[in-house]
């Protein structure tokens, strides 16, 4: 495609493809997108995203990432559109034009992009970054128990092997490090949603331990919409087509994980931390159809937007 409307969002797209999507949008409305190059990847890649912003400095802001696990697919993909849909309703959508006049979005569409090229190129199902490991003929560590958060405890294997290697030690990947060092250095993040396919959830810290997180002890209190937000959330995301998520605590929702981002980030400060699991529910799994990628990114935006307007809201 010559621009981002002939891209074709229905279907599954290479990691060159991506990056040209992403220079097109900012090419094409460079008074509301830039693209920042927050590090590289271990093989050299540029670990790129998108700013949407309508002016302002460091204004607050809603990180969005997908795609920090290279084989979940409909992840980048739905984060693609996503990036369309935001120039889009930019300007007639009343919710999202308010967000954009007081907030920034950041949009990290393709968070693990050695891997996402391994996946394209040698292996459909690969999940980790591919950085070797000394001592071992296993690659990779996984992104999603690499974080400074519980790191090392239950719910992460310390096996290089492992689907769910922690790594040698926090932020060992720079894929991590470099979103890391640029949530520190922004400081002004007050959404962060971290999204992974499949199985249809929505969960908020914790993963690595099952004390309830400080918003989640006020929600009992009535304090806070901490837990309600994610039941709006799901909500609006199934009044479209009806699809079912689950939603609660990661470790009471999907099982115990260590070193997960949002864990990191709900610690740092940032009270609206958010992971997704997209669809479906294991009959295809990481390999959905193609033709349900625009389905899948359509009702997750209306999730997306009842998450960030709750924030800019409070
Ligand atoms: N699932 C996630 C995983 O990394 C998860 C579940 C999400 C754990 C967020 C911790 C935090 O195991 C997939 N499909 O990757
Ligand atoms: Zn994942």
């Amino acid at each position: 495609p010559r621009n981002t409307d002939s891209f074709d969002y229905s279907k599954y797209h290479t990691l060159s493809e991506i990056y040209s999507f992403q220079d097109m949008l900012v090419a094409e409305n460079p008074n509301l997108v830039s693209k920042i190059v927050i590090g590289q990847s271990y093989e050299g890649r540029p670990l790129n995203v998108l700013k949407f912003s309508t002016g302002g400095t460091n204004r607050p802001a809603i990180w969005i990432d997908t795609g920090i696990h290279s084989r979940e697919w409909v992840t980048q993909a739905s984060g693609t559109w996503f990036a369309k849909k935001i120039v889009t309703d930019y300007g007639t959508d009343p919710a999202l034009t308010a967000i954009l006049n007081n907030m920034d979005i950041l949009l990290e569409i393709v968070t693990n992009p050695d891997g996402f090229y391994y996946t394209h190129n040698s292996n459909r199902m690969w999940r980790k970054t591919r950085k070797p490991n000394p001592g071992s003929s296993c690659v990779g560590v996984d992104p999603n128990r690499n974080w400074d958060a519980g790191f090392g405890g239950p719910g992460a294997s310390s096996s290089p092997c492992s689907e769910t290697y922690r790594g040698p030690s926090a932020h060992s990947e720079s894929e991590v490090k470099s979103i890391v060092d640029f949530v520190k250095s922004h400081g002004n993040i007050k959404a962060f949603i971290s999204i992974h396919s499949y199985s249809q959830m929505l969960m908020y810290p914790y993963g690595y331990t099952s004390t309830p997180a400080k918003d989640q002890q006020k929600e009992n209190l009535g304090i806070s919409t901490y837990h309600s937000l994610a039941k709006k959330a799901i909500t609006d995301l199934a009044s479209l087509y009806g699809t079912k998520y689950t939603y609660g605590s990661i470790i009471s929702t999907i099982y115990q994980a260590s070193g997960g981002t949002i864990d990191w980030t709900y610690n740092q400060g940032i009270k609206y931390s958010y992971t997704f699991e997209l669809r479906d529910t294991g009959f295809y799994g990481f390999v959905l159809p193609a033709n349900q990628i625009i389905p899948t990114a359509k009702e997750t935006w209306l999730a997306l937007m009842a998450i960030m307007d709750h924030t800019y809201n409070n």
